[in-house]
Parts: structure tokens; sequence; C-alpha cells
């Protein structure tokens, strides 16, 4: 529809910042790692130029031992916690403490290809920084063999209860007072609970204490879970890495071999009670128990598993729009309430790239159908109600704008 893609492109060039853009006025006033990795794919499909910009300046937030935290706080915002103060990472710019899931390789390999001319220097200067991300992944986070997380903020997923065993043993208790705000700014109803928000500040605690000592984390911090959703983003983020080095005539063994150990890890991730891909807690080996939209991000990553694809129609066919990011039919779903039960377009179009891939097209045009209807009838909002289609969070949302203009429209 094209008053929707004329809208989808307002979005995204309001809510740029310059040189950045926020996802959604208001609620989230800063750069979110994969929140503007999706936004160059969407500027890519009218301005490749800016959509290369975006990326640049998440780079900008790098940080020595390669991690790209999952916010860069260019300007103080009051309207968002915790913010820059709270973190204390002293980086400059100013950044979180803590990484998100890696999609950039990803996108930014679309964006090359869409005008590789354009491209070529800009991704030659990209290159050696996302190869130094994704050392930090396989050095760091993948120690365990999975891709681990060390804060339930670095999955993307916040309080998605594939994170609720390993939430269980962080004492939040002792945080002292603060003042959130993003239930100023949306119906606090889908928004975390209070005790979630006490331990994501203990465990923040934690890392600002030991100075963001990522050994240190990894090693004793509060929480530590193996996640599927980043070990099969950053294993296709691999995969892409590596076309596009050998586009530029890199060698590209080493990222080879993290590919390798990491595909040679998901059998680990295998919850054979569940009959899925599951979360697990590294510290307890206690199994998640949950079946998430991020387990059916197996064919994205290159992956095939029948017992998985019934899981994958189950819990569709349970709905009426899209893959719920949580089971739908667990005790624990909540459709309205954040990651515990919504459809998000955002993870829906990364299913999709899998659909597609694996040459499954007609669900990949199921897919698109439904996550169409969603925004046609309401909008570009940040996630959906996957029973009654009830929009829900942030409107004006940029990584929904993105997905409309890259694949949903
Ligand atoms: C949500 O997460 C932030 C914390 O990072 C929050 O709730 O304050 C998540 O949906 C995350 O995936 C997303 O990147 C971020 C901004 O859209 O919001």
């Amino acid at each position: 529809m094209t008053h929707l893609n004329e809208t989808a492109r307002d979005i995204l060039r309001k809510n740029d910042r310059g040189g950045y853009t926020v996802p959604t006025d208001g609620l989230y006033p800063y750069q979110w790692n994969w929140d503007s990795v999706f936004a160059a794919w969407g500027f890519a499909t009218f301005d490749n130029d800016r959509a290369w910009t975006e990326v640049e300046t998440l780079f900008s937030g790098q940080w020595d031992d390669g991690m790209v935290p999952h916010i860069i706080f260019h300007q103080s915002d009051p309207g968002y916690f915790p913010g820059p103060d709270v973190w204390g990472t002293n980086k400059t710019p100013q950044t979180s403490g803590i990484s998100q899931p890696p999609v950039a390789a990803t996108m930014v390999r679309k964006i090359y290809e869409m005008d590789p001319e354009a491209g070529r220097a800009r991704l030659a200067a990209l290159y050696p920084r996302m190869v130094a991300w994704h050392r930090w992944w396989h050095d760091v986070r993948c120690a365990p063999g999975p891709a681990c997380i060390t804060h339930p903020w670095e999955s993307g997923r916040d309080n998605c209860p594939d994170w609720d065993v390993g939430m269980a043993n962080v004492d939040g208790s002792n945080v002292g007072p603060y003042q959130r705000r993003d239930t100023g700014h949306v119906d606090a109803s889908m928004r975390p609970g209070k005790e979630d928000y006490d331990r994501y500040i203990a465990i923040l605690q934690f890392g600002k204490a030991c100075g963001w000592n990522h050994a240190e984390i990894m090693a004793n911090g509060p929480f530590l879970m193996a996640d599927p959703g980043i070990t099969f983003i950053l294993l296709r983020a691999h995969r892409d890495l590596i076309a596009l080095g050998q586009e530029l005539g890199e060698d590209v063994s080493e990222i080879t071999g993290w590919a390798d150990a990491l595909e040679a890890a998901v059998p680990s991730i295998w919850n054979p009670d569940l009959g899925a891909y599951d979360a697990r807690d590294i510290r307890t080996g206690t199994w998640a128990n949950n079946l998430s939209s991020a387990a059916y991000l197996f064919l994205y990553a290159g992956i095939e598993n029948p017992d998985m694809d019934a899981q994958m129609q189950r819990t569709w066919d349970a709905v009426t729009y899209g893959i719920p990011s949580s089971d739908p039919e667990a005790a624990h779903f909540d459709p309205r309430r954040y990651w515990r039960g919504p459809m998000w377009p955002v993870v829906n179009s990364l299913i999709a790239l899998g659909l597609k891939d694996s040459g499954r097209d007609a669900d990949e045009a199921r897919l698109r159908r439904e996550t169409a209807t969603l925004i046609e009838k309401s909008g570009f909002y940040e996630y959906f109600d996957p029973v009654d289609g009830t929009p829900c969070g942030g409107s004006n949302f940029t990584w929904t704008a993105a997905i409309w203009l890259t694949w949903a429209g």
C-alpha cells in the first residue's frame, strides 16, 4: 500500500536524530543496537547513504575489546531509565555495559547487496569492526559453547519466560530506590513488572561494581543463560560476515572457525523433554522449558529440524496473527505483556528470512500477510496481541516501519 510506504518512510525520518535513529520518540530516546540495524535496512530502500551512516554511528560506540553496546547514549535524556550515569561505563560516547543480538553483519550484507558500488568503501571500513565484534562474541559470550547472555536486556527479549529460571536466582531486594520511566510512556500492564526491574538493576549494579570486567561477569555475575535467539542470530551473522569478507578478498578462516564452533554447540541447547531448542541456565544447568519465537530462528541460521517445524506450526496455528514471542499453549502465556506472548513484527521478519531461504515459500507468504494485516489495521506499533490483534507498546516504531519497507509491505 503506497500511503503506508510513505508513512513508514516518515517514521524513519522523524525518528532520525542526526546519524542515528531512536526506536520511538519518548519511550526509547537513544540509539539501540539491533533496532538501529533494522533502521538501516529500512533506510536502504530509499536512502542507501543514510543506511550506512546509521551503522557507522552505531559502531562509533564500539569498545576497545570489540563489544558493540546495546545502547549508545549520544545525548542525555531524562525520559529513559537507566541512563548513562546509572550504567557508569565511562566510555566516549557514553554507552551501556552489555551488548544485543548481532544482526548487524546480516543487515550490512543486505544493504551492501542493494548497491555494491556505492557501499564498497564503507563496507571495507566497517568490516574489521564487525570482525572484532564477532571475535568478542566468540571469545567472551560463547566461551561455554552456545551464545550466552549476562542480562535479559542483552537478548533483546527482556521479560521472556526464557529467563525466568535465571532471574529466580537474582536478588533484587537491595537495589535501592529508583524511578522507572517506561511506565510513564506506555500502559504498565504491557511492560515488565517491578520484580523484574529490581533484578535488571541488580545485575547492572554487579557489572558496574566490577568496572564492567567481562571475565568477572561471565565467571561470577548473578545471571548467565544460553540464548537460542543470539545463538541462531550469531551463526547466521558469522556466515554473512564470511560472505562479506570473501567479497573484499579477506582471509575468512578465523570467522569460519567461529561459525563451525557455534554450529557444533547448537545440540547443547536442544531440550529433549521440551522437544525444542530452549534457553538454559549455565550456572545450574536448568532448562527454561519455554518455546519462544527465538527458537524458530533455526531456519534463519540454516539449520533443518523436523521437530521444530512441527512445533512452529502448532504455536502458529494456536493464534491468529504471526508467530508469538512465547508459547500460546503454555500456562505463562500473556498475550499483551511485552516478550511474554505478544507478536513482534521484527522477530517475525527474521523468521521469514529463514522460511524464504529454506524454500518454505507458502509459510513465508502467510507470515508476511498476517504481519501486514496487523500494521494495516492499527499502524506501526512496537508489538501486537497475537490473538485479537490489539496494538501494544510504543507507536510509530522504527523497526516496524523498517520491516514494512523491506518485507511486510
Ligand atoms: C526493549 O528493551 C529496552 C532495554 O534494552 C527496554 O525495555 O527498556 C526491547 O524490546 C529491546 O529488544 C529493544 O531493542 C529496545 C528498544 O526498542 O526495547
